[in-house]
């Protein structure tokens, strides 16, 4: 007889303690000024170098609504131009989840549309960050989800969208939520 291996791996793991949505505990929804990019002017700030620009114009976003439009020409440098925002930081060890709507248009030559959060200390210098997935090629609105988690010193985050590549990334509703740990931190 063949040993029976289950698909679902050994039954002792799938206990209370999997990483999933309910490790989480409850969310709680942090503001983000004009998170639909419907204001003007916008609490965004730009960071971008020509060639290469930064929109956020009527049109850009979701069903013709604005939006936020990265847009990088072939002869301009691969870097990170994007939109950002910051705000004070949840206390350390907060998981963070952001998601925002995203969509590009022959995005290459690099990691493509994506988003951050940088984590910078009571200096304004940069500690770390987290990302998410990346988008490229040619894609219809799809929605980019990730998760980060609070380092110790951190004063502010700056939550950022981002093009690091060729082409065009449109993002529109961000949202932000900081998710309370259901055991305290040690
Ligand atoms: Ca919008």
């Amino acid at each position: 007889m063949p040993a029976v291996v289950s698909a679902a791996g050994p039954a002792g793991e799938l206990g209370p303690n999997v990483f999933g949505a309910d490790s989480l505990g409850v969310a709680e929804q942090l503001p983000v000024d004009d998170d639909e990019f419907e204001q003007t002017p916008s609490a965004w700030e730009r960071v971008v170098e020509a060639p290469a620009s930064v929109e956020i114009r009527v049109g850009a976003g979701r069903n013709g609504g604005g939006g936020a439009v990265i847009i990088v020409p072939e002869q301009a440098p691969v870097a990170w131009p994007n939109v950002g925002q910051r705000l004070a930081a949840s206390a350390v060890r907060t998981l963070l989840r952001m998601s925002a709507w995203v969509r590009t248009r022959e995005a290459a030559d690099g990691y493509g549309a994506y988003l951050a959060i940088d984590y910078l200390d009571a200096a304004g210098k940069r500690i770390t960050w987290s990302q998410s997935g990346s988008l490229w090629s040619t894609h219809d609105w799809v929605r980019i989800e990730m998760l980060g988690e609070v380092p110790p010193d951190t004063t502010t985050i700056a939550i950022r969208l981002l093009l690091d590549g060729h082409g065009e990334a449109a993002f529109d509703d961000v949202s932000l939520e900081a998710c309370m740990r259901s055991h305290p931190a040690p």
